[in-house]
């Protein structure tokens, strides 16, 4: 049977993203839209600037546009996904949490909390059980999950890969698109001969986010992953598609080729939004490119490459496209754990 799902912050950027994710979807029949107080009541094609490469579908062009509160929100609804500005998603979430919607969650707000469960399904689905601390402590009927960020999201996978071989100390170097920024970013390009060091707050998220997805949990609580991880995040004039340099020291020794295989062999799931295989690692040391691999595995792969030895341990770089398995994605495969593992 459809599991009915709505979208909270559904004309931005990463609310166009699930509009076009979940068409067609198996599992997934979209039935709620909602934004901000000046979309609400209208259609959806009147109240979204759309942008993304697909058309809307006819039956979403015309479906009105709510509020963002339970009271707008059908009760057969059974999950929601959420890309609401954080500060919007640190007020209203909590309503829809204590009014009994499982939400599954791209907003920054929370992840760190200590019972809310920062998942990627082929990384930590085990930390999806913090929910059961979650309804303890809080008395929700419903569920938060959250996603990580973009940025940690590129990486995190190719780290797991190397945690055999006692991952130390990791570096790391973003480029990232654009669109990370919004859709005012990708109209503007205003960075075009340029690049901005330093962009807000996500040297803090890779930093920390990456630690609790790696981090072991014993049933209570998460215990975050011992590695110190040092990130420096900049913007670039792509338009998609975040390419990351990280430098891993590692406790034991292991050859570029170890750790190749080590990417390659990793597990992937069996969700229908997963790519078959998690990590797809180039043999040309060119690669990966961000027009060139964004889209493997629908958006959904993890691209790595140039893997070199170091003097204590191995350089790469790895690849993701930012707005699909970085965001909208990436909730919808926690979404899709969700259900697979009997949440919703
Ligand atoms: C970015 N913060 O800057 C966005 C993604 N979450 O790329």
């Amino acid at each position: 049977m459809a599991v009915r799902v709505g979208i909270l912050g559904a004309t931005g950027a990463v609310g166009q993203r699930f509009i076009q994710l979940l068409e067609d979807h198996p599992t997934f029949e979209l039935a709620a839209l909602t934004a901000s107080e000046s979309s609400a009541g209208k259609r959806y094609d009147e109240a979204a600037k759309w942008r993304v490469n697909t058309p809307i579908p006819d039956d979403v062009a015309e479906m009105e546009v709510g509020r963002t509160d339970p009271a707008d929100v059908p009760d057969d609804i059974d999950l929601l996904f959420s890309s609401l500005p954080s500060s919007v998603a640190a007020e209203v979430e909590p309503d829809f949490l204590e009014a009994g919607y499982v939400v599954s969650s791209n907003s920054s707000n929370d992840r760190m909390a200590p019972d809310v469960p920062l998942t990627i399904p082929e990384i930590n689905p085990g930390h999806l059980d913090l929910i059961e601390v979650q309804r303890d402590e809080r008395g929700w009927d419903g569920a938060l999950v959250k996603n990580p960020n973009c940025s940690t999201i590129t990486m995190v996978p190719t780290l797991a890969a190397l945690d055999q071989f006692g991952l130390d100390r990791v570096h790391v170097t973003t480029l990232q698109a654009v669109s990370g920024a919004g859709y005012d970013g990708v109209t503007s390009m205003e960075i075009i001969d340029n690049a901005i060091p330093h962009i807000g707050g996500e040297e803090e998220k890779m930093e920390s986010e990456s630690r609790k997805l790696l981090g072991t949990f014993d049933g209570a609580e998460v215990a975050l992953h011992d590695a110190e991880v040092n990130a420096s995040c900049n913007r670039i004039p792509t338009l998609d598609g975040h390419l990351e340099s990280v430098f891993a020291d590692l406790a034991e020794d292991a050859s570029p080729e170890d750790v190749a295989a080590a990417m390659r062999e990793y597990p992937g799931v069996d969700l229908p939004s997963a790519p078959e295989k998690l990590i797809h690692v180039f043999e040309d040391n060119f690669r990966p490119q961000p027009r060139l691999d964004r889209e493997r595995g629908d958006g959904m792969q993890i691209s790595a490459g140039g893997i070199q030895a170091t003097d204590r341990g191995v350089k790469y770089n790895c690849l993701a496209h930012n707005t699909i398995r970085g965001a909208a994605g990436a909730s919808v495969l926690n979404g899709e754990l969700l259900a697979e593992e009997g949440w919703i």
